[in-house]
């Protein structure tokens, strides 16, 4: 644990910023940690810089209007601070911090609180890194309560639905493994705020665009079983998108939907990007190796979810995945045979 109230003493400028490309974790921590600081120090300047991020972030993060966005022509952000006396990197280290990277090398001291481990974790000057927390809104949760001694007291509604909303990004509304008891204990004490968390839940994480939500239909709609039922595939083509207006983006979840068919052990999406060319997206239980089975195309990923990308009609691209697949599974019946033996 850091006390960030003594590391930021006499401070008269704080920078703070999160990663490239902000997710609500990010968002939601550079909003929370900026309100913190204010009300702890009101007479020191407080500065967010971030990239855009999306609209349903905008509405639901308390804070995340006043975010300095704005670059001037050399693509630097637009502030009167020169240099600040001390700078926050928060849900990356300071490689991925995009813009305000100049700042935060000038910056007089860095703080550094993060939940990854790779990408240059423990960056700062002082670090509070912790692999096993689910965010770093959670991080910054246990930051804010630990300077709350001697009768202060930071935390308000605004600040805990910042943190709310980051720790409902991280952890797929408190699905993931990334779950802690402790995350728990905490999203039970933000809600005591009294905010809205169902609109949060919807608005950040289920709620799609009608396109998505259409072309999510028509995926489904179109899935084929194969394998005995142990695997499911669905082809979109380009005709299909432009039908439905649909970008790449469009297409997130979709294997991950496809995967969350009964019975169903290997998923794969492929996505038409010109003509006898796929984009592939694969999902798995586990008894098959997406990485694996995409590796042979040059592609690659997790146990769990891989992609690659096929040039073929795409009755052979599935073929080809399928054979990869069966002997996959008939491996690992082998092998449970194998040990029933023994
Ligand atoms: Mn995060």
């Amino acid at each position: 644990m850091i006390d960030i109230l003594r590391e930021l003493e006499n401070c008269e400028t704080i920078g703070i910023s999160g990663h490239e490309r902000p997710d609500g974790d990010a968002v939601g921590a550079c909003a929370a940690m900026a309100r913190f600081l204010a009300k702890a120090f009101p007479e020191a300047r407080v500065d967010v810089f971030s990239e855009s991020f999306a609209d349903s972030l905008m509405r639901n993060i308390p804070g995340a209007a006043s975010f300095i966005q704005e670059k001037d022509e050399d693509g630097r952000y637009v502030t009167p601070v020169s240099r600040y006396d001390a700078f926050v990197i928060l849900d990356c280290g300071r490689g991925r911090i995009g813009g305000a990277v100049d700042f935060c090398e000038a910056a007089g001291k860095t703080i550094n609180i993060d939940h990854h481990v790779s990408q240059g974790a423990g960056s700062g000057d002082v670090n509070y890194v912790v692999p096993t927390a689910s965010s770093t809104c959670e991080l910054v949760y246990e930051v804010i309560r630990a300077a709350e001694q001697d009768g202060k007291q930071f935390m308000d509604r605004e600040t805990a639905q910042a943190l709310y909303t980051g720790i409902v990004t991280d952890t797929g509304v408190f699905r993931y493994s990334n779950v802690s008891p402790r995350t728990m204990e905490i999203a039970g004490d933000l809600i005591r705020f009294g905010f809205d968390f169902p609109t949060i839940c919807r608005e950040v994480f289920f709620e799609k665009t009608y396109v998505q939500q259409q072309i999510m239909g028509r995926a489904l709609l179109e899935s084929i079983r194969i394998l005995d039922g142990q695997c499911i595939f669905c082809v979109i083509e380009r005709k299909t998108m432009a039908f439905y207006g649909a970008k790449s983006v469009d297409l997130e979840g979709i294997a991950s939907q496809l995967m969350l068919t009964e019975g169903v052990k290997a998923a794969v999406f492929l996505q038409e990007l010109e003509p006898l060319r796929f984009r592939v997206s694969m999902r798995t239980n586990g008894e098959v190796n997406a990485a694996e089975v995409c590796s042979f195309y040059g592609g690659g990923g997790h146990d769990r979810a891989a992609g690659c990308t096929i040039s073929a009609t795409w009755r052979d691209a599935v073929n080809n995945l399928a054979q990869s697949i069966e002997m996959q599974l008939k491996k690992g019946e082998a092998s449970l045979e194998e040990n029933r033996q023994i």
